[in-house]
């Protein structure tokens, strides 16, 4: 049976370990990432990101966050090079956001949070599908992008106009043609490193791929994202922030940089 976890004071990412033991494993994510650590890998190659925006599909309120959902029944939005060998296939893109703009992300940079993160979630096609891909250890390839406070960003803007329609948990409606490259800073400068999903079940399957650069998005639409409840249409309102975990333990990993 699967258990019941969520970002509040109960059943938040302290607690997760009581019904995930995998929570306290030797490659759990997120970490805070310290730069002058990293290594410079010459061997790496550039990431490529293929997405065809003819597979968004659709976009859901899951209780957790929100997610947008992709076609993948072939190689029409993948992602290959960068750490990873093979390809893997876009499977959806959420985002982790705080109460207020001084934190929300998940991974840290030198301690920095960033108000919010994207994470653009990937499949090794060496399986079958997205669930036989999920526990492996080389199963997933999770893209995260960090938003910085700015200048409003228009190619946000298609999201927040959904928000109306998917406020409450389980809500769902149509998402078509959304070009998730649109969501990308113009260099693709990575760090990466071994880890897990941020959220239980917390399976160590994922090699993240952290982007150096953010991207802006204004305080009015950070505001927006936290318009959105965690809770289902007839309960009691509660507000969808906070959704993060906070940075894990290393425990001798290697964290790698695309460049110098
Ligand atoms: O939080 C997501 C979760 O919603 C699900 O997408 C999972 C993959 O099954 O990944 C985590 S995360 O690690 O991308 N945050
Ligand atoms: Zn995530």
């Amino acid at each position: 049976m699967s258990h019941s976890w969520g970002y509040g004071t109960n059943d938040g990412p302290a607690k997760w370990a009581d019904h995930f033991p995998i929570a306290n494993g030797p490659r759990q994510s997120p970490i805070n990432i310290i730069p002058s650590q990293a290594q410079f890998d010459s061997s790496l190659k550039p990431l490529k990101l293929q997405y065809d925006p003819s597979t968004s599909k659709d976009i859901l309120n899951n209780g957790h966050s929100f997610q947008v959902n992709f076609l993948d029944e072939n190689d029409s939005a993948i992602l290959t090079g960068g750490p990873v060998s093979g390809t893997y296939r876009l499977k959806q893109f959420h985002f982790h956001w705080g109460a207020s703009d001084d934190k929300g992300s998940e991974h840290t940079v030198d301690g920095i949070k960033y108000p919010c993160e994207l994470h653009l979630v990937h499949w090794n096609t060496k399986y079958e599908n997205f669930g036989e891909a999920v526990n492996k250890p080389d199963g997933l390839a999770v893209v995260g992008v960090f938003l910085k406070i700015g200048s409003a960003n228009p190619r946000l803007q298609k999201v927040l106009d959904t928000f109306d329609a998917i406020k409450a948990k389980g809500q769902q409606t149509t998402f078509l043609n959304f070009d998730p490259k649109n969501l990308l800073p113009a260099s693709l400068n990575f760090w990466t490193y071994e880890g897990s999903l941020t959220t239980p079940p917390l399976y160590e399957s994922v090699t993240w791929i952290v982007l150096r650069d953010p991207i802006s998005v204004s305080s009015v639409q950070m505001a927006k994202f936290r318009s959105l409840l965690f809770s289902s249409e007839g309960e009691q309102p509660c507000r969808m922030c906070n959704n993060y975990r906070p940075p894990q333990p290393l425990k001798g990993r290697k964290v790698r940089s695309n460049f110098k």
